[in-house]
């Protein structure tokens, strides 16, 4: 018998879905502009058991893809599970095997050592193929326009660490995947990966180095010549998984650190150039850039933790205000001998969720999109939000004109990532749409809203009636019709 438990994070709004679905034509409210011809991917976790330990984090859900196919104004839906190995033995088995987040002493003895990842943090096209990523696990390939699972790849044995991260980069100009690894030697470990993967999808180098902490590597930056990675005191130690508590503890007494690693076959560790700063957290990343000899990253960063369920070390209580994040810039010079970043915030909007438009990826950029929690305006319900807060509205920074738009969802809704459409692949930066799900916390209900991309402030221009309840939800991308459904004709 499945009985899920009666908790915060199993109940209201996050009460479990499960639910596979095939839905054609959606409802629309307003007008689907016709020349959007493409498919917006986006995963959430959702446990398929009840948890093995009563309680969980909504970090441990299994992977939920969902896909919305755009064409002649209409909106196909599609829904599936990513069949990790995970989800694979716990089907057979009818119940949860695998226990707590990253902690594999919590799990039942006839899984030991099986790839736990759960594949639900990002849905990303490459090369003609669905991945969907977790960060301690490698990529899991599921086909584009079926959803059905391949298998986890590690590029025909090229990949030698053992995790992919969940937030790869294309690279604008060659087209390559950039990506990295950490954990890269399994639970806990120090060493990290970063690997450059060809537009078919051949895995053109590694660079192995170690990282000064162990830590929670989320995300990571690319300009032309180097990848960037950010080390914040997210970390943990087997003392901690011994004791069962959460895997990540923040810890304050840590500094933070900037890597800047050179993008190129046979560089090794001893090619990075590292900086220091004060503790922080610092999450998912907006973009950077080179200029010369001078490197810009953009991302959200807070004075002190942002992630409630992974607490202090020390038992710190939990301090929103400190945790909460502003579009901060690290720049630094490699012509000098500095030891440290230098930081700039560029936006008081308390945001995150960062995105772009893709094409600037690792470029000079002029806007870019958030998540903002506005706590001036009214709430209404409680949930779906991260960081005790209500992610309650829509922000645009225009970094060039200096200026800022917001849109408010209203007090009864709060909202997921959005993700930039371009109007055409060739088409302006910033010319095109904003899609992303609105969570009606009154009704159970989702919606898909379309914004103008740069005249957000006006409201959407189409609200898409999604008839499933989707669930809270991390990363999601765009990919235009000529990437992917020309295979589909082709099949
Ligand atoms: C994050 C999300 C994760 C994870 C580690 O947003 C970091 C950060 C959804 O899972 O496992
Ligand atoms: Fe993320």
């Amino acid at each position: 018998m499945t009985t899920f438990p009666e908790v915060p994070a199993f109940t209201g709004f996050n009460t479990p879905s499960r639910v596979e679905a095939e839905v054609h034509d959606l409802n629309v409210v307003g007008t689907i502009p016709p020349e959007m011809n493409g498919t917006f991917f986006r995963v959430q976790p959702e446990h398929q058991f009840p948890p093995k330990l009563g309680d969980d984090i909504a970090f441990n859900g299994d992977g939920m893809i969902s896909m919305f196919r755009f064409q002649d104004g209409k909106v196909d839906f599609r829904q599936r599970w990513a069949k990790t190995d995970k989800w694979k033995l716990e089907n057979a088995a009818g119940r949860a095997l695998f226990g707590a987040y990253r902690n594999p002493l919590t799990d039942d003895a006839e899984v030991k050592g099986k790839i736990r990842g759960t594949a639900n943090t990002n849905a990303f096209i490459h090369g003609g193929k669905l991945y969907a990523l977790k960060e301690d696990s490698p990529a899991l390939v599921m086909d584009p326009i079926t959803l059905e699972t391949q298998g986890y790849t590690d590029f025909d044995g090229k990949m030698t660490g053992e995790t992919f991260s969940a937030h790869p980069k294309t690279d604008p100009v060659t087209g390559n995947l950039c990506s990295f690894g950490y954990a890269s030697k399994g639970v806990l470990t120090r060493d990290m990966t970063y690997y450059e993967i060809s537009p078919s999808g051949e895995l053109l180098y590694e660079i192995w180095f170690e990282v000064p902490y162990y830590a929670m590597m989320h995300d990571f930056a690319i300009t032309a010549d180097y990848a960037l990675f950010s080390v914040m005191p997210m970390t943990s130690s087997w003392e901690r998984l011994k004791a069962g508590k959460p895997h990540f503890g923040f810890d304050t007494s840590l500094p933070s650190y900037l890597a800047v690693v050179p993008r190129k076959p046979g560089a090794t560790a001893a090619d990075i150039r590292w900086y220091k700063g004060d503790t922080c957290f610092a999450g998912h990343v907006m973009n950077a850039w080179q200029e010369g000899t001078k490197i810009f990253l953009d991302m959200p960063v807070a004075s002190n933790n942002m992630m409630p369920f992974f607490p202090d070390i020390n038992d710190a209580p939990f301090d929103p205000v400190a945790g909460s994040t502003f579009l901060t810039r690290w720049t630094v010079d490699l012509s000098q001998n500095e030891e440290t970043y230098q930081t700039e915030r560029l936006s008081d909007m308390i945001g995150e969720f960062p995105r772009l438009d893709d094409r600037m990826t690792g470029k000079k950029y002029r806007y870019g999109w958030m998540v903002v929690i506005d706590p001036s305006q009214p709430v209404e319900l409680k949930g779906g939000s991260a960081g005790g807060w209500v992610m309650n509205t829509l922000g645009m920074v225009d970094l060039e004109a200096g200026t800022e738009q917001k849109w408010w969802c209203g007090p009864t809704s709060s909202i997921q990532e959005p993700c930039f459409v371009p109007r055409s692949p060739d088409a302006a930066e910033g010319d095109g749409w904003i899609v992303m799900v609105c969570n009606r916390l009154e009704t159970h209900s989702s919606d898909l809203l379309i914004f103008d991309a740069t005249q957000i402030a006006k409201g959407p221009i189409a609200t898409i009636n999604i008839p499933v309840r989707l669930r809270f939800g991390l990363h999601g991308n765009w990919a235009d019709a000529s990437s992917l459904h020309s295979l589909e004709l082709a099949a």
